[in-house]
């Protein structure tokens, strides 16, 4: 219990952005809170802190007129190009106070002009491509917010006016979810009427969360595609085009740009690699995944091709209309946050859509450490509760297998009414999870059929193989492959797959990985993001119980010092009983 819960915790709305960069071996990953971590050319896993600022202990709570006043004061250079902005040391106590309102450099934001610069970061090629948007259906651009700030939605809003091209926008609607911020009501209103382009406000007085503000948003939309974007987004050149441009070439396809990051501690735009599909872990957290072997090879050809991914992050998308209502628009049983983006990505894929991340549109988002409003009902109930019902709906034997290793989600199941949800998928004709997880997302970690699925138990020490934890900074659980007492209930933590081709996974696309040649008599054994390499393989020896990597035919083995805490190894196999491993079926369904 107690190391699932601090995985939860540690887990817990990790923002799922994180960026690749491959050099040659070397694998970066950029995080929204500017850490960096990679593992260099030999293998070594380095993780760079990078935290501007000094924390300071005591910060006085932003005040009710901080909260509510518009303090949007531009400077004409700040944050130009996308730069970052620099807070003078003076102003640093004011800044952590402002930063709790949005969770986010409140100061810097507001010194930003609405319409400043942001560097074209797209691929060259892109630059010729979808140049006869002219023909193209026209878009309504919905925006729905709760409480955000003035300076991040109308930078928003202004995107949108200055780069796309106006021949194929008709409309940006805004829905207020119930913001209760002075500056957002009255002013909000004569300030938009001054805007070059139709921008149209609807409001609910009662906070209805954001599916049904999208909803709302959706059915009040004159143009024949839909765009959707957070409050607190940047587009950059050429992002609609491209977009409606995949739509034109299937109207079934959800397009979806390539999120870069907009960062909240200094504004600064920052590309993110277009190496990266989105999927979810087996909490059914979202969360970005490199790109495997195959589908590399597939986009080396064409790099500024739109690729399918499995899942979509939620909150940046644009969709045919019509297509969005006959799919079932959103299930309006979800409440307030979270969810919807599977829901939607399941119900778009089993029911004969797709869904493509567009590498020539890039459009800039603001990640959070962590969520600034209220959740009615309470952040547990409301997030659970939305995804019980995607996991009744849509994953079938995956659902149950949710629900088992999901204390909380499995209490409001009971409580859960799809029904309509269910008719749905019945009339469309939706395929089952299992060709979803077969056909679309094949390098999933889901336990099958035809795999193995529980502990991995050590004969000689009677201590079973765990998952590292997450770093507060990773998506991913990594680190050196260690043993643990064996746990008596059924624990995520110690639950591992290995699939027909030999690689040993586990939650969150994590593999047991050890290198090809052995350095000095012995290798240590990692777990680590699993990549569909060689030194991922591994085969099992029902008979002598041993676990031999795949390459080099050494076993897996507990460290020379004895001590399973030093981590496992690989190295000649002696037939000694540390060398020998139990793979303990487990029921997940
Ligand atoms: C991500 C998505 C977001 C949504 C969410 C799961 C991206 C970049 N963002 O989280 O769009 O799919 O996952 O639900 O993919 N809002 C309301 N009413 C509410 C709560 C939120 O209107 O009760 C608005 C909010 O002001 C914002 C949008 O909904 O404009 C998304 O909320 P968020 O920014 O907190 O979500 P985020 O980016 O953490
Ligand atoms: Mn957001």
């Amino acid at each position: 219990f107690f190391f699932v819960s601090l995985f939860i915790v540690v887990l817990w709305r990790r923002s799922q952005i994180a960026q690749h960069d491959h050099e040659e071996n070397q694998e970066k990953h950029i995080f929204s809170n500017n850490q960096e971590e990679y593992v260099d050319k030999r293998g070594v896993h380095v993780v760079v802190g990078r935290y501007i600022g000094n924390p300071v202990n005591k910060i006085p709570n932003a005040t009710y007129d901080m909260i509510n006043t518009n303090n949007f004061k531009p400077e004409p250079n700040a944050g130009k190009d996308g730069l970052p902005v620099v807070i003078e040391p003076k102003d640093l106590l004011k800044m952590q106070q402002l930063f709790q309102i949005n969770r986010f450099n409140l100061l810097a934001s507001d010194k930003i002009p609405l319409n400043r610069t942001l560097p074209d970061v797209r691929k060259k090629k892109c630059r010729t491509m979808y140049t006869n948007y002219q023909n193209y259906p026209k878009s309504s651009v919905i925006i729905v917010f709760h409480n955000e700030a003035w300076s991040t939605l109308f930078r928003t809003v202004w995107s949108v006016i200055i780069r796309s091209p106006k021949e194929i926008l008709e409309e940006i609607i805004l829905v207020d979810d119930a913001s209760e911020r002075e500056f957002l009501k009255e002013p909000l209103n004569e300030y938009i009427k001054t805007l070059p382009v139709s921008v149209k406000i609807f409001r609910n007085h009662k906070r209805i969360g954001l599916v049904a503000a999208r909803l709302l948003g959706a059915r009040k939309a004159q143009g024949s595609i839909l765009v959707f974007l957070d409050a607190h987004c940047e587009c950059t050149t050429g992002w609609l085009e491209s977009l409606v441009g995949t739509i034109v070439e299937n109207p079934k396809t959800i397009a979806c740009p390539v999120i870069d990051i907009i960062n909240d501690d200094t504004f600064s735009y920052v590309k993110s690699f277009e190496l990266h599909w989105g999927a979810f872990n087996w909490n059914l957290q979202f969360r970005w995944f490199t790109l495997g072997g195959t589908e590399l090879k597939k986009r080396s050809k064409d790099n500024t091709k739109p690729f399918m991914t499995p899942a979509m992050a939620g909150g940046l998308f644009a969709m045919d209309r019509k297509y969005f209502f006959d799919l079932g628009a959103y299930d309006d049983g979800m409440k307030v946050w979270g969810g919807e983006n599977l829901e939607l990505s399941f119900r778009a894929w089993q029911c004969g859509g797709r869904i493509e991340i567009v590498p020539c549109s890039h459009v800039g988002h603001l990640f959070r450490k962590s969520s600034p409003y209220t959740f009615p009902g309470g952040i547990g109930e409301t997030l659970y509760s939305n995804l019980a019902r995607v996991a009744l709906v849509w994953m079938d034997e995956w659902g149950d297998f949710y629900f088992k290793f999901n204390e909380a989600a499995r209490k409001i199941k009971d409580k859960t009414d799809v029904s309509n949800r269910v008719q749905i998928r019945k009339k469309l004709h939706c395929k089952n999870f299992e060709w979803y997880l077969n056909k679309i997302w094949p390098q999933h970690f889901f336990p099958m059929k035809d795999r193995f699925f529980g502990r991995i138990r050590n004969v000689g020490e009677n201590q079973c193989l765990i998952k590292p934890l997450g770093k507060e900074t990773s998506n991913q659980p990594m680190g050196i492959a260690k043993l643990n007492e064996c746990l008596k209930e059924d624990m995520v933590v110690e639950m591992f797959v290995m699939t027909q081709d030999g690689f040993i996974m586990t939650d969150d696309s994590v593999c047991l990985d050890a290198p090809e040649k052995e350095v000095n008599g012995v290798s240590k054994v990692r777990i680590m993001a699993c990549s569909g390499f060689t030194r991922q393989k591994w085969k099992y020896n029902k008979k002598t119980q041993e676990l031999i990597h795949a390459t080099n035919n050494l076993c897996m083995d507990i460290s020379p010092s004895k001590k399973y805490t030093d981590g496992l190894v690989i190295t000649e196999c002696t037939g000694t009983k540390t060398q020998k491993w139990k793979l303990e079926e487990v029921p997940w369904h």
